[in-house]
């Protein structure tokens, strides 16, 4: 199994270069922000409870996106790979995913980190808003505190992957083919 963590700020590019990846690399995408989005499309109650932390730009508890990845780690036993987009998020949510992979005696290879300013963070999520329906996109106040929970909670996400040398930082600002080229290389090296 070939395990890979796409890394970075809301509105780096990791929902877009994730769909270029999987297609390329056959590896299984499990995104907590599709599937959070899934939930609330679905109206379930953890969907309703998820959409007010989500509009806010805080991160949902831990203990509902750890559920989430465990439950769609055991639903593809046979997948050769998985692609974690927007997880983790938390050293928690780290602990945890190293554990999950632990039980089916693989692990991740490497997490790919994208690297954008957070003035073209914010020039993205606000163009994205007029499209995507999304709420947590359509108000700045709402993407600077996401960038902030970012800041506070996962950037030291990496920290934890650095201690195991498995990061890699990849320039995420540029054409969205050339930012693909780069992260395909990282791969290429390491698969
Ligand atoms: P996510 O769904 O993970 O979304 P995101 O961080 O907003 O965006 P992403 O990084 O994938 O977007 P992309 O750059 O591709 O999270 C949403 C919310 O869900 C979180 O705020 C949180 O509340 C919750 N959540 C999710 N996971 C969680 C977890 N593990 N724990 C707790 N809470 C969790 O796209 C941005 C825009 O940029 C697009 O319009 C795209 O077209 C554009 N773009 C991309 N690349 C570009 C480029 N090179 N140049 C110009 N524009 C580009």
């Amino acid at each position: 199994m070939f395990n890979l963590i796409l890394f970075g700020p809301p509105g780096s590019g990791k929902g877009t270069q994730s769909e270029k990846l999987i297609a390329k690399y056959g590896l299984k995408h499990l995104s907590t922000g599709d599937l959070l989005r899934s939930e609330i499309a679905a109206q379930t109650p953890l969907g309703l409870e998820a959409k007010k932390i989500m509009d806010k730009g805080q991160l949902v508890p831990d203990e509902v996106v750890i559920g989430m990845i465990s439950s769609a780690l055991d639903a593809n036993p046979n997948a050769k790979g998985f692609l974690f987009d927007g997880f983790p998020r938390t050293s928690a949510q780290a602990e945890a995913l190293d554990k999950l992979l632990e039980l089916k005696k693989t692990s991740i290879a490497a997490m790919l980190a994208l690297n954008v300013s957070e003035e073209e963070l914010v020039k993205r999520l606000m163009k994205r808003g007029e499209t995507s329906g999304r709420s947590d996109d359509t108000n700045e106040t709402v993407i600077r505190a996401r960038i902030t929970e970012y800041r506070n909670k996962t950037e030291m996400v990496a920290d934890y992957y650095r201690n195991f040398d498995k990061v890699v930082m990849v320039k995420g600002e540029g054409s969205i083919d050339d930012i693909f080229k780069a992260l395909s290389a990282e791969i290429d090296q390491r698969i």
